[in-house]
């Protein structure tokens, strides 16, 4: 029998999903997969251009045929425009989430959206400050609704810098200054990647890339950041909160409605709006014991975060969560919701919606959400799913048992109160912990799924090489919930997998050896967390001297690129699992793998093996221990006990 499940998840729930596909021969993302290959090998070394009507053109790589486009572009030029364009498409992406959050506070504020309320009224007067507006006297409504219109200003400025660049260290900022790559408006260093790369304008692959990272930096420290920030405002900051996370978070029993997407505006209410007694009554006249929602993707990470709302899954779960036969509807708004859905979907009673004017399926029912009624929308929606149970097909329903437990919900302002203790919130003593060596340092692993490798695999392999090595790590987005289903974000696990420093921590705090700090957006969280601890003092005076390293092992999606970018420029060495496009070209590989590392401090490595990669990462980080002068490790021994890899 073929083991084809097992090659293409790690997961068990996953495998079980897959495996029912086949029988039922429907097909998902690993045979579309399978059946692309082989993949565009222009493509895939970035030598492509479709810049003008001369092309498409392609370089021949062996060197015996084109060396350059018809209007003379080299492989370099080539590769740079079309890395260039990947940044400013996950920098747009990541950014209009901002630009749709800051929206919704001004509704908020302004009473237009009533269902929603400014509930993080302590950190709306801290952002309050950095964008410099007075506060004094003013009711928390004229501060949100002064602070929505000076984050909504932020995309389309002309003159200065992005205000939320101010929060990273000064020796940064002074360097970014010096290389011209501080970021300005959001919007105008997308509109100037396009600008620069459409056909006869920037042709040196190195001025196109330092303006790329420009607009990275205006996606970490400006569009992402404001959605993080906003979201705590309107949605409330997260706090450490126990929850659940696969496929087995599905019941058997109830109404199972999935909310797929990224932004938390319609998610957070539809939470709300399936405690209605008029629905759950509903739910009951058709027999179900109740509604039950689970997330998906990063709407999911919103609502895991704020309240412990169950998650199915990562990118590579969607299609498998409707092969449950037991969801009754699943809500989209934006972002990493694959075309194929709706296909899936037409193969069992699952009903699809699309909710925003930016995401649309042929076929699709479409139900506009719109802010000023969200509640009456939601409960629409729900209402649909409910009145679709009577179609379940029982027998078709096979939900794997498969559910972990895990802690998700840390902060950098909680992080600051959980290590400070009640009385001193402070960063000493994760300071303390690297400068004395019970901690090696810190690795933040981030991204996607991706069926060109073993699906969860990489997240789980590296994480748990790196904790064993006592690297503490942070996560965000599919990573963080890969890491999740193999039970590694509990404070239980450090004792399985930690090393022996990291371990005293995790038990003397109480936190998990994994921390979950959010959604993609909420990369954000992490360059903030980087900049309190230079802050506190101890670790260097800027981001490029931390013992720190970051990694996405399984990316896929341009916003991957534009995040892997802001962590580079923002002084990270960082760890893709398969390389950018841009093998094609052999300066623009040196330039972002090697040089950059001269220009900002931090530099890109591509490495398909999780072990190798985080080897890599705690070599970097022992470099930049080493640079500091700090003393050698505590401990550096196996952890109590390790599970089998599977
Ligand atoms: O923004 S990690 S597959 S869901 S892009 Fe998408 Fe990648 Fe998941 Fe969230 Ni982020």
């Amino acid at each position: 029998m073929s083991e084809k499940h097992i090659e293409r998840s790690y997961d068990a729930a996953s495998q079980k999903m897959i495996k029912k596909a086949d029988e039922e021969n429907i097909k998902i993302a690993w045979d579309r997969y399978d059946a692309m290959q082989p993949q565009c090998g222009f493509g895939e070394l970035g030598l492509c251009c479709k810049v003008c009507n001369m092309g498409p053109c392609r370089i021949d790589p062996f060197g015996e045929g084109p060396q350059e486009g018809v209007c003379g572009a080299t492989k370099d030029t080539i590769a740079a425009r079309n890395l260039a364009r990947m940044i400013a498409s996950g920098a747009a992406a990541h950014s209009d989430h901002g630009r749709d959050i800051a929206h919704a506070l001004i509704l908020a504020a302004k009473g237009e959206a009533h269902d929603y309320h400014l509930k993080d009224t302590e950190k709306l007067k801290r952002i309050a400050e950095i964008y410099g507006i007075d506060t004094q006297g003013k009711s928390i409504e004229k501060i949100g609704e002064e602070l929505g219109e000076s984050c909504l200003s932020e995309f389309g400025r002309q003159h200065g810098e992005l205000r939320m660049a101010s929060r990273a260290p000064a020796k940064r900022q002074a360097l970014w200054r010096k290389l011209g790559i501080t970021p300005r408006g959001i919007d105008r260093e997308v509109v100037e990647i396009m600008h620069r790369t459409t056909m006869g304008v920037d042709n040196d692959y190195k001025n196109i890339i330092n303006h790329g990272m420009r607009a990275a930096l205006a996606d970490g420290w400006g569009g992402s950041m404001i959605a993080t920030e906003l979201s705590d405002i309107l949605f409330g900051s997260p706090k450490p909160i126990r929850a659940t996370v696969n496929l087995g978070v599905l019941k058997e029993d109830q109404v199972n409605i999935v909310v797929h997407g990224h932004e938390p505006t319609l998610s957070d209410v539809v939470r709300e709006a399936a405690k209605d007694a008029e629905l759950l009554e509903l739910a009951k006249k058709y027999g179900a014991k109740g509604i039950n929602i689970a997330g998906m993707c990063c709407t999911a990470n919103e609502i895991l975060m704020r309240h412990g709302i169950p998650s199915a899954g990562n990118f590579l779960q969607q299609e498998l969560a409707i092969l449950t036969g037991s969801v009754e509807l699943m809500m989209v708004d934006v972002q990493c919701i694959m075309p194929a859905l709706s296909g899936v979907a037409n193969c069992f009673h699952t009903k699809l919606v699309t909710t925003s004017p930016k995401c649309k399926f042929p076929g699709v029912e479409h139900m506009e959400f719109k802010e000023e009624k969200a509640l009456e929308i939601a409960k629409d929606i729900i209402r649909k799913g409910v009145e679709n149970y009577k179609n379940r097909v029982k027998e078709r329903v096979d939900i794997p048992g498969e559910i972990k437990g895990l802690v998700a919900g840390f902060t950098t302002e909680n992080i600051f109160h959980i290590l400070g203790g009640r009385y001193r919130a402070t960063f000493r003593p994760l300071n303390d912990a690297i400068i004395s060596g019970r901690l090696r340092g810190a690795a933040g692993v981030v991204g996607c799924n991706n069926p060109n490798i073993r699906h969860d695999w990489a997240h789980i392999s590296m994480v748990k090489e790196l904790i064993k090595h006592n690297v503490l790590v942070v996560q965000t987005g599919c990573s963080a919930i890969a890491c999740a289903k193999e039970g590694l974000l509990t404070p239980e696990s450090a004792f399985e997998y930690a090393g022996a420093g990291l371990q005293e921590i995790c038990e003397a705090v109480g936190i998990p050896p994994v921390l979950h700090v959010g959604s993609c957006v909420d990369n954000s969280r992490i360059l903030l967390i980087l900049s309190e601890a230079i802050k506190e003092g101890g670790l260097g005076e800027d981001l490029s001297d931390l013992p720190v390293a970051g990694a996405a092992p399984e990316w896929m999606s341009e916003k991957a690129i534009a995040i892997g970018f802001y962590f580079v420029a923002s002084g990270v060495y960082t760890v893709f699992g398969t390389p950018h496009p841009v093998l094609g070209s052999e300066n623009l590989t040196n330039y972002i793998t090697n040089e950059l590392e001269n220009v900002v401090g931090g530099k890109f490595a591509f490495e398909a093996d999780p072990i190798r990669a985080a080897q890599m990462m705690i070599k970097h980080i022992d470099k930049k221990r080493e640079a500091l002068k700090l003393p050698p490790l505590m401990y550096e021994r196996e952890p109590v006990r390790m599970s089998n890899n599977g």
